[in-house]
């Protein structure tokens, strides 16, 4: 059960299934010590998706820009730990879609409710670009808009449900990408809400 949205890009359909209750205990516990927030872009407006993070590094935007920091400016502190058992399913993800090497050390959590939407943009505040980003699906469907290497590039839409993985490397780590508003609905395990787990590498060891 995996199809090929490009080279590069591997979607493992349900591949989260099974565990998703569990991710999403542990995904609580790390929002407990690092709570939902509303990021602001460098432009001054606050993002519509709440995000937080775990692991060594966390992916912060504001006024000066976007970057990775190892603490979370809301807290002060250290970003919680990531959860082995997220980080070893990232892992195993990563090796089944070809890319065996992976050692994420920062995974963002996207947390949307009905309206909530990611504008079009490319992932390129990583400094090593080898390593592919993976990417899990929770609570509310979704749909994902996958473009090309440059910004006017024709998208495709994939829908992306609860349980989804998609493996996003090699010549697909830069194409640009965008979620369009989540509807309103309810899930089960998130209520109005999608959830989106991505674990990266974001430091260049
Ligand atoms: C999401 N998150 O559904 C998406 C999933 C983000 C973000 O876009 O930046 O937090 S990750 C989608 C992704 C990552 C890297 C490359 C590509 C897509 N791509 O080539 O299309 O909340
Ligand atoms: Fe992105």
């Amino acid at each position: 059960r995996s199809e090929v949205l490009a080279e590069g890009a591997r979607v493992l359909r349900g591949r989260a299934h099974a565990r998703a209750a569990e991710f999403l205990e542990l995904i609580d516990g790390v929002s407990a010590q690092a709570p939902f927030r509303n990021m602001t872009t460098p432009g001054g407006y606050p993002m519509s998706v709440d995000m937080s993070c775990c692991g060594r590094l966390g992916w912060v935007s504001d006024e000066r820009g976007y970057r990775y920091s190892v603490t979370d400016p809301q807290t002060g502190r250290a970003w919680p730990a990531m959860p082995e058992l997220l980080r070893g399913f990232a892992i195993a993800c990563a090796a089944e879609a070809g890319f065996p090497d992976f050692s994420p050390d920062a995974c963002l959590i996207n947390r949307y409710r009905p309206g909530a939407k990611l504008s079009l943009h490319q992932d390129r505040d990583e400094p090593d670009l080898s390593a592919p980003i993976v990417s899990v699906s929770l609570g509310l469907p979704a749909t994902f808009l996958f473009g090309g290497l440059r910004r006017s590039d024709p998208q495709q839409r994939v829908g992306l449900v609860h349980g989804d993985v998609v493996v996003w490397g090699g010549p697909a780590r830069l194409r640009f990408h965008a979620v369009l508003p989540v509807r309103e609905g309810e899930h089960p395990l998130t209520g109005r809400y999608r959830i989106n787990l991505t674990f990266r590498k974001a430091s260049r060891t």
